[in-house]
């Protein structure tokens, strides 16, 4: 079962231009030029941050969005919910993509709260909620206090090389068991680390992205062959540390990164 990952908007296709992976295509969906999906009229140069003009286009393009996504079993919709394309666009994207039939998972980067466009988002994230199966947010404020020296530049970027790879793993997992491991709806992501497999989840639970409820719901770690082999370890150091039994599935890919189940309060 093929996957698109469809980055929409400027950061959402940052977010997956790096992705190289055998099983995955990749669209790219932007009211700029760098767009699979060419918007008339020619002077549209960005949506200015205006969300209500990035879901006025997405609904008269909505016709090119579902040729885009059919044919996919997965649709995986990466977006900054910050501007106005990705924060506008994603939802009815993920709304299409369910709409044709495919499982869709959205990855989205909520803004940093000196952005002040944190409004904007969370509305684009309670629309998405309702459209998308899972939701796996990346909180940029997060991101950031794991390096407080960080420039914005830098943080996005680390973001990026997150999501991405979150994406892969996504992607890798949905040819399995996916909605029987993933039973939570949103997630947070904490992130890769190279390591002995017993120091490797331990470390990423250190990670500032893992800040939830940790009596919420199952966390799933997704590992390499050693951590996966290493199972009934793992699991007792997650559970002595937060009391959660996390799920473990086994990973094709090196290192181990873990989903963390966060309450979505609307
Ligand atoms: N991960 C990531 N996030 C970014 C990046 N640039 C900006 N952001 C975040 O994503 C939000 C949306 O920014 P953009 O993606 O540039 O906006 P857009 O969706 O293209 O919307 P408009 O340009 O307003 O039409 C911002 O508010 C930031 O929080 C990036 O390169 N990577
Ligand atoms: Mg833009």
């Amino acid at each position: 079962m093929k996957t698109l990952a469809v980055g929409c908007g400027g950061a959402g296709s940052k977010m997956v231009r790096g992705i190289a992976a055998d099983n995955v295509d990749i669209a790219f969906i932007n009211t700029d030029s760098q767009s699979d999906i060419t918007m008339v009229p020619d002077d549209i140069r960005g949506c200015k941050g205006d969300s209500s003009v990035g879901r006025a286009l997405a609904e008269d393009y909505s016709d090119r969005i579902d040729k885009m996504v059919s044919g996919y079993g997965n649709v995986i919709i990466a977006a900054g919910l910050g501007g106005g394309t990705g924060a506008g666009m994603a939802p009815l994207l993920a709304e299409r993509s369910r709409a044709a039939g495919a499982r869709t998972v959205s990855v989205i980067c909520a803004p940093m709260e000196f952005e002040g466009r944190g409004r904007k988002a969370y509305e684009s994230l309670a629309e998405m909620m309702g459209h998308a199966d899972r939701v796996v947010q990346i909180d940029l404020d997060l991101v950031a206090s794991g390096s407080p020296s960080s420039s914005f530049d830098e943080v996005i970027a680390v973001a990026d090389r997150i999501a991405g790879e979150a994406i892969c793993r996504i992607a890798e997992i949905m040819e399995g068991p996916f909605f029987s491991i993933f039973t939570e709806k949103a997630y947070t992501v904490a992130q890769v680390r190279d390591g002995a497999p017993e120091e490797k989840v331990p470390e990423a639970m250190t990670d500032p992205l893992w800040k939830s409820d940790p009596a919420y719901g199952k966390a799933v770690i997704h590992a390499d062959a050693a951590t996966y082999r290493m199972r009934k370890e793992v699991n007792d150091e997650v559970c002595s540390m937060t009391g959660i039994i996390p799920e473990i599935a086994e990973s094709g890919r090196p290192g181990t990164m873990v989903f963390i189940p966060v309450p979505f309060r609307p």
